[in-house]
């Protein structure tokens, strides 16, 4: 029954006198969010159970999502506006003197992942329940999220992100679903009394993994699914073993925190048992569901179960499967290499070599001794089956041991029937390139799915001025149906429209203006462009390239203040890996250019940089909505995908960009007026590799703009550098430019004065903006998972779901 508003009062108040013994008057807003979630949770809760149920009674094909990052962010908001909520919560809660956005400020940001990788799992989620898809994800509860980012004179300096301190009202422990994971020691195989092999465990560690369980809401279809992450502890049985604190405290640090890298693997044992024990709970507790409730035999498993391997760190899948498949169900391993095969798919997430993950064999045999003889004999009979298929050369390249190292991204071709790149672009590159001698192996084994975003977060939730002119123009079907964005093309020549669309651009960005002056204490105006770069700070996205156009522009409105551009607001938000040293300098770098030009009177606001500290899911949710300029400058062929330019576009930003991963099929969607493209293609960087021609030196000798920017590093400009300028100078020129900067510089700053021309006129710029929005339904992940469903997982949707929409 749906909850009307008076409804929704009586109940928040019962259930606040019933938790805290409070009335509403006299509560503190954590203990009133904690009771709207509570309340909010068992709207659902009913759903949850029934979905569950639904797919063991009518023995639903499932897709468990295994990957070792999940970034929901908040969930409040979701959850209300998918049990189609939302809007009687926030009248409810106005009458009692209660505004919903403030109130929901109070929830922790659920921030087990570091950037694009663990955001996509979680929209994945999201789009899997509300396209009534039978999905679950499987990770890790860490008691620690990505840390939090502050600046202290300029540098980054990490904080603890104690997620946990106020409870977490979605999830739910479950004890009796635990299992246990087993760790080092010594591993042989020795006859049983039947005169079968079978491993014997000596001096290993029991861990025992505790599951906790969040419900995925779908939009508005009844529909609940699971978000399974496990928790490590001591079992009952090894209590003795662990009687010093210390003892305790390194098994209880397994999922104590998320390695805060990105795209770069740092070989850690620690990490490699993470791996392992969320990969292995989570395969036993699939196959005991699967033994106990759908009670098919376990030869037919892969036609109940699918596994998707999320980038690399879950593909000890491959093996687990085995030996669970093997020594515990005894089926041959012919049988059970079959079945493995037949369940698993594995997603490729970049081509960075730092990336590609490996384990030193020495390293993994002493942790996972069994996990090793198992992928020694896959390896075996790899080499065994395709030395007869294939060029010697070619099988060894391919192995999986190779070189005193366990390669992961081979392990996952090898074990599963599907390997995906994440945008068209990657998917080719992958193909011809970084996994090109897999391709001649298994050329049908290869596909692209292009990532995609929650729409419904990332436009209704994060960005109503905009949902409201949509709803008056278009209808409000886009609410549901993404695609239906498009009939806003309609209105390109509206000057009315346009209008309103721009009306609501600039209410989006007066609310960041006061975010920006709370947190920083810069004051921007709304006049201004919002040139936005969010994302992690790597070399390869080049947030420097960004801050060379910055100071050239700054040199020449020194040089000439009367010189005629736009007033630019440059908004950052990126955190580095701890251990990033150059990151880290870049960061120091934007900090003090910032102090510089924003305090310098000669500028006088012209231009401003405002780098906001802990850039998170809902920092993200604030920015991405008040932007006109989305910069998308990683240089070609680095980045994967992309995922902020896809929301970036949705929320009407215009796009400035080089010809890397999705913004390739951005520029397809939108056309080549509606976008901004500059540098070298993927082929010219290519070229140069292959040429070794590329002479940073050569640039800067003969090109005075260049040379003035990089000098600004060394010689006093930017002060409080002398270190960082000099590294960043010497990067550029001692050392080459790894990723291009300065060949790309002169098309860069070319786009960018397109963009100011631009900007000037409001009648085009707008158009522009329209055109975005309306084809940014194409980037659904409703639609990229619809195709995961179809082609990879073979998984249905929900019946009633086919039936509602015909
Ligand atoms: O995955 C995103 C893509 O949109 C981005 O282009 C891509 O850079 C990102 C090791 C990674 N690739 N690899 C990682 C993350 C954590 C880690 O420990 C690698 N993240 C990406 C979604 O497809």
């Amino acid at each position: 029954m749906a909850l009307d508003k008076e409804m929704f009062k009586k109940e928040l108040r019962q259930r606040l006198r019933e938790n805290y013994a409070m009335e509403l008057e006299d509560a503190s807003e954590q203990e009133i969010f904690n009771t709207l979630g509570a309340l909010v949770k068992a709207r659902y809760s009913d759903a949850w159970g029934d979905t569950w149920k639904y797919y063991v009674n009518k023995k639903k094909k499932q897709v468990y999502y295994f990957s070792i990052e999940f970034l929901p962010g908040r969930m409040l908001k979701s959850n209300l506006l998918n049990l189609g909520m939302l809007d009687t919560a926030r009248e409810a809660l106005t009458d009692l003197g209660i505004d919903l956005d403030s109130l929901a400020e109070v929830e922790k940001d659920m921030a087990l992942g570091n950037g694009g990788l663990g955001r996509l799992a979680s929209c994945f989620m999201d789009s899997i329940a509300s396209c009534g898809l039978p999905g679950n994800g499987n990770g890790i509860r860490y008691d620690y999220g990505l840390f939090k980012q502050r600046f202290v004179d300029g540098y980054q300096v990490e904080l603890p992100d104690e997620w946990l301190q106020g409870g977490n009202i979605w999830e739910v422990r479950r004890e009796s679903k635990a299992v246990d994971v087993r760790v080092g020691g010594h591993v042989y195989l020795a006859e049983n009394s039947e005169g079968k092999l079978k491993p014997i465990y000596e001096n290993e560690r029991v861990l025992r993994a505790v599951p906790y369980d969040t419900g995925m809401v779908g939009f508005e279809n009844n529909v609940v699914n699971t978000l399974r992450l496990w928790s490590v502890e001591i079992p009952d049985s090894e209590e003795d073993k662990y009687q010093s604190i210390q003892g305790r405290r390194e098994l209880e640090d397994l999922t104590a925190v998320l390695y805060p890298d990105d795209s770069n693997e740092q070989g850690r044992l620690i990490r490699l048992t993470q791996e392992y024990f969320f990969v292995s709970a989570g395969i036993q507790s699939i196959i005991r569901r699967y033994k106990k409730r759908i009670g098919q035999p376990i030869s037919k498993l892969s036609e109940y179960v699918s596994i998707h391997i999320n980038d690399t760190h879950p593909a000890l899948c491959v093996p687990e499967m085995m030996r669970i498949l093997v020594d515990e169900e005894e089926l041959s391993w012919e049988q059970a290499w079959d079945i493995t095969v037949k369940v698993m798919s594995y997603t490729n997430h970049t081509i960075m070599a730092e990336a590609l993950e490996k384990w030193s064999i020495d390293l993994m045999r002493r942790t996972l001794p069994r996990m090793y003889q198992i992928m020694e004999e896959i390896d075996a009979r790899y080499v065994q089956t395709m030395r007869e298929l294939h060029p010697h050369d070619l099988v060894e390249r391919t192995r999986i041991i190779r070189n005193g190292q366990v390669h992961m991204a081979h392990l996952a071709i090898i074990g599963s029937h599907s390997t995906n790149g994440v945008a068209k672009l990657h998917s080719d590159l992958i193909k011809s390139v970084v996994l090109h001698d897999f391709y001649i192996i298994y050329p049908d084994r290869f596909n692209n799915k292009t990532n995609g975003v929650a729409q419904r977060r990332w436009s209704q939730i994060v960005n109503e001025p905009m949902s409201n002119v949509l709803d008056d123009v278009i209808g409000k079907t886009w609410r549901k149906d993404s695609g239906d964005l498009k009939l806003l093309m309609n209105y390109q020549s509206d000057q009315v429209v346009l209008e309103r669309l721009a009306e609501a651009k600039k209410v989006n960005k007066q609310k960041l203006a006061d975010y920006i002056l709370e947190a920083t204490d810069i004051n921007v105006s709304t006049d201004a462009i919002f040139d936005v770069q969010i994302k992690r700070l790597h070399a390869y996205k080049r947030q420097l390239l960004n801050l060379l156009h910055i100071i050239k522009l700054y040199q020449d409105l020194k040089e000439n203040p009367n010189v005629a551009m736009q007033k630019r607001v440059f908004i950052f938000g990126a955190k580095a890996a701890p251990s990033y040293h150059y990151a880290k300098v870049i960061i120091k770098c934007i900090n003090e250019a910032a102090r510089l030009i924003n305090n310098d009177s000669d500028i006088n606001d012209r231009i401003k940089i405002v780098f906001l500290p802990n850039y998170n899911v809902s920092l993200a949710e604030k920015i991405i909505p008040a932007a006109d300029v989305s910069e998308q400058i990683s240089l070609a062929s680095k980045e994967a995908s992309g995922t902020s330019n896809m929301k970036l576009m949705l929320n009407g930003a215009i796009t400035l960009a080089t010809l890397d991963g999705a913004n390739v099929e951005i520029r397809d969607a939108v056309g080549d007026d509606n976008i901004y493209i500059f540098g070298l293609t993927e082929k010219e960087v290519y070229e140069y590799y292959e040429n070794q021609e590329y002479t940073a030196q050569k640039i800067y000798d003969e090109n005075a703009v260049i040379r003035r920017v990089l000098n600004a590093f060394i010689d006093g400009t930017i002060p409080n550098i002398v270190y960082e300028g000099r590294e960043i100078f010497d990067s550029l020129i001692k050392y080459n430019d790894e990723y291009f900067l300065l060949r790309d510089f002169d098309s860069y700053v070319k786009a960018q004065e397109d963009i100011d021309k631009a900007y000037g006129d409001r009648t085009f710029w707008q158009k522009m903006s329209l055109i975005n929005i309306a084809n940014g339904g194409r980037f659904s992940s409703d639609e990229t998972v619809r195709r995961y469903a179809e082609d990879i997982w073979k998984i249905e949707p929900k019946d009633s779901f086919v039936t509602e929409k015909g």
